[in-house]
């Protein structure tokens, strides 16, 4: 198996986040993959790599161009209103949010920063956008690797990716890193996305939404109580030639190792049947006990088990770090899963 991480993760600092009105500390942090790092290679596991560059076409597959220069450029205009006339701000987050019906207007960049972000959570700041063209370039040497005949790998994607959308960033994610594996993957057939992070992955929903070429199935926190609220209903299944193609499958709160694992077979089947030749799963670590901002019950040897139940599939498969917060365990979690994934692939 190879671990794949980009040294540029570090550049991505946000300074806080804004959660129920209020300035709390970043739960999105460079420390995340750090000590996944220092684990696996502690434990001997894998072979870690650093990922390659790669052209922006990848990227503008998945993602506006307008959108791209805005994670780019936004930090570094300078705001034109009239209070703060030339100052440069150190995070950008939205204030205001298109209303009504309105029209494209992005003319300051306190309309682009509404129009391009859809939380509270999720500011640009100066080295935004390496980190999250890294992030893409980790995603994309996995792609590359899979389609090379390997049979496994784990992209360290941070910032992560599933909430991002085609042209708005949210939920700590800026550009959308298994999307962009999966359009690279495509090349090769079918794929199929499985999204085991905690919250259900809007942004990856939405990009694959009318298309029967890539499946998308995902397990997550109920989104009657859970961001990211407006989707992950079960009775969202695609449009056009997609419907039927996205599952959704929401658990609720407290959901422990034995309701997870009767639910992952119910995905299971779905990728079996859709047929692809290799499979993308979202992962986040943000499903277990001790989760800061999640309340499902997994234990650290849940993971080893659902690497488990992954392997017997048989697919070549690309891992994507999604969310995942508790960082003294953070480590342990990696490093049970991708045992759980050697044994059961041997
Ligand atoms: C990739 C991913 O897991 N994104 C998660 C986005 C979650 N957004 C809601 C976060 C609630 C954060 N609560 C922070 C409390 C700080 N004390
Ligand atoms: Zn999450």
């Amino acid at each position: 198996m190879y671990v794949i991480y980009s040294r540029h993760h570090e550049e991505h600092r946000p300074p806080y986040q804004v959660h129920f009105g209020r300035v709390a500390p970043p739960s999105e942090v460079p420390d995340r993959v750090s000590a996944i790092l220092h684990a696996v290679r502690t434990a001997g596991l894998g072979t870690v790599v650093e990922a390659r560059s790669f052209p922006p076409e990848p990227i503008m597959e998945v993602h506006d161009v307008a959108y791209l220069e805005y994670l780019r450029s936004g930090i570094s205009t300078p705001l034109t209103d009239p209070e703060s006339r030339g100052k440069k701000l150190r995070a950008l987050f939205p204030s205001t949010w298109p209303y009504g019906s309105a029209p494209d207007r992005r003319g300051s960049i306190m309309a682009a920063a509404g129009w391009y972000c859809f939380d509270t959570y999720t500011p640009v700041v100066e080295g935004t956008y390496r980190a999250a063209v890294g992030a893409a370039e980790c995603a994309l040497t996995g792609a590359e690797l899979l389609l090379g005949g390997c049979d496994g790998a784990f992209a360290l994607c941070r910032p992560p990716g599933h909430h991002a959308m085609r042209s708005k960033c949210g939920g700590y994610c800026y550009l959308n890193n298994a999307a962009i594996a999966a359009c690279y993957l495509a090349r090769g057939g079918r794929v199929a996305i499985l999204d085991l992070d905690y919250h259900h992955g809007n942004g990856t929903q939405s990009i694959f939404y009318d298309t029967d070429q890539v499946l998308y199935v995902s397990l997550h926190a109920d989104p009657d109580h859970a961001y990211p609220y407006f989707s992950g209903y079960p009775d969202e299944r695609g449009e056009g030639k997609g419907l039927g193609y996205n599952l959704n499958l929401p658990l609720p709160p407290g959901t422990g190792e034995e309701r997870y694992l009767e639910t992952l077979a119910v995905a299971l089947d779905r990728v079996e049947s859709f047929g692809p030749w290799c499979l993308v799963v979202s992962l986040g670590f943000d499903t277990y006990r001790e989760d800061p901002i999640a309340d499902f019950r997994l234990e650290r040897e849940s993971f080893g088990r659902i690497a488990g139940s992954l392997a017997k599939l048989g697919l070549p498969t690309l891992f994507v770090l999604e969310g995942g917060y508790c960082l003294p365990a953070l480590g342990e979690l990696a490093v049970s899963f991708l045992r759980g994934w050697s044994a059961a692939a041997e």
